[in-house]
C-alpha cells in the first residue's frame, strides 16, 4: 500500500514505498567518473521531473544529474535547502544538513538514496547528503533568471530563478519589514503588477535582510520561484536582486511641469518618503546612462537626494538632479547654497552645473557649464554634510537650471555615493 503523502513529513527518512525506476533511459558511460561515485544514467532536471507520478520514489539506482546551485542557504532565507537548474529546468533540493552547497556552484547529483516527491504540491529531492549526494566540479557559475509575469507563473516553472518586472509591494505591505527578526517568524509580503496580478513574497525571519523594510517603488524582482498548495511564492537571495526605484503604477512622474520660473528655493527634501524618484515641485532627476535616478534615502528622520551606483545592474549609470527654472533677471543680487555629502567613496563622479538654455526635457541636449562650490569629495569624513559655499549667480542672467551630475563605471568600481540636502536659491541683501 502507499502511504499518503501528508504523513511523509519531509525531513525524515522514513520508510517510504520504494520504487525502483525501470531502467528506460539508456546508460551513459562516455565520460569517466569525478569521484568513486558511479555516473550511471544521466537525467535531466526536465525527465527527473518527468518521472514522479503522485507518489513518492526513492532512488535505489545509478543516476546523476547535472545542474548549478541557483539559491543556498547562507542568507538565512531558506534552511536545509538548496534550489538547483539546469537547461531544461529546476528542482529544490532538502538537504539532511545546512550549508556546504552553495549559490553558483556547478554540481552532479548523484540521485541513489534519495527521495523524490511532492510536498504541499512543491515537487523536492529529498534526504540529499552533500557528502554522498553532491559532487562538485566547479563554482562561480551564473544562472540568468527567465523573465516572467506573475500572470504566465506556473507550476511548470517550479524552482527556477525568475525575474519580475513593473512590480511593487501592495500599498499596506510596502516599507514594512521583510520578516518579524525579533520572533523569527516567516512573513509573506504581497506583489502586484499593474494589473493587479499578485504573488507572494515569503521571507524567513531568520534572513539577514529580514530587517529590512520593502521598497515602496515599483521595479524589478529576481527571486527563486516555490510552490505552497495552489499558492506560488517567492524567496528573495539577496537584496541586491530588489531593484524598485521607479514611480509606483499610476504615479506618473513624466509630464514634468516646467512650471514657474523661481527666485526662491529652500528644498530640504523631507516631504519625499524614503527611495521616492526626485520628482516635486518642478524638480526633476533625469537617468541619461543606465536605469538609477537620483533619489530620495532617509537617516535618522533626515531625508536627503542620493544618487549611487552600488549594487546597480548597469555597467554605467549617469544620472542628473535639476532645480526647478530660476528667474535670474527678477533677482539682484542671486545667492545658491547646499550641503553634499560623500559615503563609501570611490571616485570623483560628482559635479554642480548651470544651464542657460535647458528647456526643461532635454537634459543631454543642453549647454552646461560647470558652476564651482565646494562638494563632498575624497578628502571629507564619510555621511558628512559638506557646506557648498556662497555661491554668486549674478554673473548669469535669464532663465537659468542647476544641476547636480553623478557618473559611475560598475566595472571600475566606481559605484560611491553622494548626497545633496538643504537646497537654497535667495536674494542677498
Ligand atoms: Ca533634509
Amino acid at each position: 500500500m502507499i502511504l499518503s503523502k501528508k504523513n511523509i513529513f519531509p525531513f525524515i527518512f522514513s520508510a517510504v514505498v520504494m520504487l525502483l525506476i525501470a531502467g528506460c533511459i539508456h546508460d551513459d558511460f562516455d565520460e569517466p567518473p569525478l569521484s568513486d561515485i558511479p555516473v550511471g544514467t544521466v537525467l535531466t532536471i526536465s525527465e527527473l521531473r518527468d518521472i514522479y507520478e503522485n507518489e513518492p520514489i526513492l532512488f535505489e539506482d545509478d543516476y546523476s544529474v547535472y545542474a548549478t546551485v541557483t539559491m543556498d542557504d547562507k542568507s538565512g532565507n531558506i534552511y536545509r535547502n538548496a534550489f538547483i537548474q539546469d537547461e531544461t529546468g529546476a528542482i529544490n533540493l532538502r538537504l539532511q544538513a545546512p550549508g556546504a552547497v552553495y549559490q553558483g556552484d556547478s554540481v552532479r547529483i548523484y540521485l541513489k538514496g534519495t527521495i523524490m516527491d511532492s510536498y504541499m504540491q512543491m515537487l523536492q529531492l529529498d534526504n540529499v547528503n552533500v557528502d554522498r549526494n553532491i559532487i562538485k566540479k566547479a563554482n562561480g557559475k551564473t544562472v540568468e533568471p527567465q523573465l516572467l509575469s506573475i500572470s504566465d507563473i506556473g507550476s511548470q516553472h517550479q524552482a527556477r530563478l525568475i525575474k519580475l518586472e513593473g512590480v511593487q509591494f501592495i500599498a499596506s505591505d510596502a516599507g514594512e519589514p521583510f520578516a518579524d527578526s525579533e520572533n523569527l517568524m516567516n512573513v509573506n509580503r504581497m506583489l502586484e503588477d499593474c494589473d493587479g496580478n499578485q504573488i507572494i513574497v515569503r521571507t524567513s525571519g531568520y534572513a539577514n535582510f529580514a530587517d529590512e523594510l520593502t521598497p515602496e517603488l515599483n521595479g524589478s524582482v529576481i527571486a527563486i520561484l516555490s510552490q505552497f498548495r495552489s499558492d506560488f511564492q517567492l524567496y528573495i537571495r539577496s537584496l541586491s536582486e530588489v531593484d524598485m526605484n521607479d514611480p509606483r503604477c499610476g504615479d506618473d512622474d513624466n509630464g514634468t511641469d516646467p512650471g514657474e520660473a523661481v527666485t526662491f528655493i529652500d528644498e530640504d527634501f523631507q516631504s519625499y518618503p524614503d527611495y521616492a524618484v526626485i520628482n516635486q515641485n518642478g524638480w526633476m532627476s533625469y537617468a541619461e546612462v543606465g536605469g538609477r535616478d537620483w533619489i530620495v534615502r532617509t537617516h535618522q528622520g533626515n531625508h536627503y537626494a542620493q544618487a549611487t551606483a552600488y549594487n546597480s545592474s548597469d555597467p554605467v549609470n549617469i544620472m542628473w538632479m535639476i532645480t526647478p527654472p530660476i528667474d535670474l533677471d527678477a533677482m539682484s543680487n542671486p545667492v545658491f547654497e547646499f550641503e553634499s555629502a560623500q559615503a563609501f567613496y570611490t571616485h570623483d563622479g560628482f559635479s554642480l552645473h548651470i544651464s542657460g538654455n535647458f528647456n526643461g526635457s532635454d537634459v543631454t541636449g543642453a549647454t552646461w557649464e560647470p558652476l564651482a562650490a565646494r562638494l563632498a569629495g575624497e578628502q571629507d569624513p564619510s555621511n558628512t554634510w559638506i557646506h557648498s559655499g556662497y555661491i554668486d549667480l549674478s554673473a548669469y542672467s535669464g532663465i537659468v537650471h542647476i544641476s547636480w551630475r553623478y557618473e559611475a563605471e560598475e566595472p571600475l568600481g566606481n559605484t560611491g555615493s553622494f548626497r545633496v540636502d538643504n537646497v537654497k536659491l535667495y536674494e542677498d541683501n
